[in-house]
């Protein structure tokens, strides 16, 4: 019984951004659970390695190339996934970027690109498969939010706003659709080790120490940490769940932190 809920054989899932970090490691991770992989990227030669290295783990993926932001291509790569491969029952919307600047100076461009991405992006993605999936009367919509969908921090403000915006979406989508049997929830990742952190996880970074001595967890996370939760909400076994953001942060947010210890 237990296994069942768990199995996405039959399933096939979207992941925006698949190509790397997060992304590639929760849509290998619906792969082994039996999901039928379509893989999304804007880079033509990542994605194509991306692909490569599924099946060279024996997990087919089908490519969808096109760039998130922009509105045509996320319409017409909708389409052609739905006519040409099948129907999406799954869709992470994962693509992220993330700029930093202290507010006074941050440039407008890229708050526009940072919203447009983490926001505006899924959005449309949610809009445009949501309309296939309400008239199946069924799907699944997973949206990676952040620790920022909750808290602020120097330099972000853009991704805090995008984050927090991606939190309610989650919640109106979720409102919206449960009676289309249509779950849409969140994934709060904490500070995972993927590229966009690279300048803070080299030694001697005070940023290191005080992630670390604020997740009671005592690590940075890793893409995989968060596989078993995506799992969760792309199955079965989270059918009645909605518009929930859950956080998978090593218990960052659960705590007021404690006095760093060598
Ligand atoms: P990452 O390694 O930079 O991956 C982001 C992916 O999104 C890249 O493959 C990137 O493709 C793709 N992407 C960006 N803009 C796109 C666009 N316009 N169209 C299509 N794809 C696009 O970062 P990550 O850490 O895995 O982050 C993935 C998601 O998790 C993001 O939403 C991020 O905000 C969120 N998150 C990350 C952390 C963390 O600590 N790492 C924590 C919480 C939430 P390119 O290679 O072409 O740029
Ligand atoms: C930053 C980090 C964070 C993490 C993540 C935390 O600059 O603070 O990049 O934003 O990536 O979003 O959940």
């Amino acid at each position: 019984m237990s296994q069942a809920l768990f199995n996405l054989k039959g399933k096939r899932a979207l992941v925006t951004g698949g190509t790397q970090g997060i992304g590639y490691a929760i849509a290998k991770g619906l792969g082994v659970a039996g999901a039928t992989l379509v893989i999304n990227a804007r880079d033509p030669e990542k994605l194509v390695q991306c692909i490569h290295a599924l099946e060279s783990e024996g997990i087919p993926a089908a490519p969808a190339l096109f760039d998130v932001t922009d509105v045509d291509s996320v319409r017409e790569g909708v389409s052609r996934i739905e006519t040409e491969l099948g129907p999406i029952d799954i869709l992470v919307n994962n693509a992220g970027i993330i700029r930093r600047a202290p507010a006074e100076d941050f440039p407008e461009a890229d708050w526009e690109a940072v919203l447009r991405t983490n926001l505006t992006a899924p959005f449309l993605l949610s809009k445009y498969v949501g309309q296939h999936m309400i008239r199946r009367k069924k799907g699944k919509i997973i949206n990676i939010c952040s620790l920022m969908s909750e808290l602020g921090r120097d330099t972000v403000s853009a991704y805090a706003a995008a984050k927090g915006g991606i939190k309610m979406l989650t919640r109106n989508l979720s409102t919206e659709w449960a009676a289309h049997n249509i779950q849409v929830n969140g994934i709060g990742p904490g500070y995972i080790a993927t590229p966009i952190n690279t300048a803070y996880r080299e030694a001697g970074n005070p940023l290191n120490d005080y992630i670390i001595s604020r997740t009671p967890a005592g690590r940075w996370g890793v893409p995989e940490d968060l596989v078993g939760t995506a799992i969760f909400l792309a199955s079965e076994a989270s059918d009645f769940v909605n518009g929930q953001i859950i956080y998978v942060d090593g218990g960052l947010l659960s705590t007021f932190g404690k006095p760093f210890t060598h």
